[in-house]
């Protein structure tokens, strides 16, 4: 099983959105295995996006992270990473597939409502960030896991 770790952007929080993506994750079968609503400090929003320091739009991507409140969701299912990043749609919102949150909710990439992680190691990292381990329930039984996973 994968962990991911998702983020309920500022603005989607602010819209309302934040059941509707809960929703899609869990419709698709992924495990909600930690939840929580935070607001990001800059110090954990500059060491999330660490990899994107040198771009241009790293201020105000750092800036729209830390702006209002965020749920945080770390996701564990089969092949969760790239499920989850299939469930929220191309990074640029314009360009996303309707039926994914962006293509569905969004239209501008400083706009873009949900993170999920790139990879599963990153997963685990960004995960590691964001909850203490006594904040998970990880691999607890779900009714239903039997009609998801094989
Ligand atoms: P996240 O990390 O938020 O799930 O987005 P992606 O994985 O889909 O995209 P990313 O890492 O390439 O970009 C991270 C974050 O930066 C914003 N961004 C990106 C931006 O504001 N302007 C840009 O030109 C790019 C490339 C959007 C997502």
């Amino acid at each position: 099983m994968e962990r991911t770790l998702i983020i309920i952007k500022p603005d989607a929080v602010q819209r309302g959105l934040t059941g509707e993506i809960i929703k899609r994750f869990e419709q698709r079968g992924l495990k909600i295995i930690g939840m929580k609503l935070l607001r990001v400090s800059r110090d954990l929003a500059e060491k999330h996006y660490d990899v994107h320091r040198e771009r241009p739009f790293f201020a105000g991507l750092v800036a729209y992270i830390i702006s209002a409140p965020v749920v945080v969701m770390a996701l564990e299912g089969s092949d969760a990473v790239v499920a989850a990043r299939t469930t929220i749609g191309a990074t640029k919102p314009s360009e996303a597939a309707a039926g994914t949150i962006r293509g569905d909710y969004g239209l501008e990439i400083g706009r873009n409502l949900v993170h999920g992680s790139d990879s599963v190691e990153n997963g685990e990292i960004e995960i590691a960030n964001f909850f203490a381990e006594s904040e998970l329930c990880g691999g607890w039984a779900r009714a239903v896991d039997g009609w998801v996973f094989e």
